[in-house]
């Protein structure tokens, strides 16, 4: 199923004086736009890939995918996460922000500065880690880092050589391979259905 440009959800000048009408068009139209196709044309390849049963470019599709999916995901979450009358936030994520930074002035001053020093081109981010459910704040430069956001992982394989060097040394495709062997499906079943 191919992936779509999702129309912003107010007017291209909505968050004047702000955000520009004229920044908010060519980010929105060209940029985001441009993830969508380089998401879509990625994973089409990586089908081909499948199909082929050829995974030569493997790592240049993964890549492709991760950058763009990436992009892609964090713009449609960045689009609405501005408005022109957005309010304060919830007790509950009140609640939730005083516990973990202190206050909501220590907050911002947090976020202000993790956003200011990212090198050249990335993302300052307020998220929630799934295992602890605090609030921490993330930054990211690009977008990835490989990487997509807003995912679940359902099945993780450490190929860090630390994993398995001993037995394996320097044949980490033996060592997938063996891990493929071990999988814990009821592990990974129960992970999707949650
Ligand atoms: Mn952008």
């Amino acid at each position: 199923m191919a992936h779509e440009l999702p129309p912003l959800p107010y007017a291209y000048n909505s968050l004047e004086p702000h955000i520009d009408e004229a920044t908010m068009k060519l980010h929105h139209d060209k940029h985001h736009l441009a993830y969508v196709n380089g998401l879509n044309n990625a994973e089409a390849k990586l089908t081909e890939c499948r199909q082929k049963g050829d995974f030569a470019l493997v790592k240049h599709w993964e890549r492709e995918a991760a950058f763009h999916g990436a992009g892609h995901f964090l713009h449609c979450i960045f689009w609405e996460n501005m408005s022109n009358d957005g309010g304060s936030p919830s007790l509950e994520l009140a609640k939730a922000i005083d516990s973990k930074f202190g206050s909501y002035d220590s907050f911002l001053a947090h976020f202000k500065a993790a956003g200011t020093a990212v090198e050249a081109s990335g993302w300052v981010l307020l998220v929630q880690n799934m295992v602890t459910k605090q609030l921490e704040i993330l930054t990211a430069e690009k977008h990835q880092d490989l990487s997509q956001w807003v995912t679940t992982p359902l099945l993780v394989c450490d190929v860090w050589e630390h994993a398995y060097y001993l037995k394996y040394q320097n044949n980490r495709a033996a060592y997938v391979e063996a891990f493929t062997k071990v999988i814990n499906w009821k592990d990974v079943s129960k992970r999707y259905k949650a």
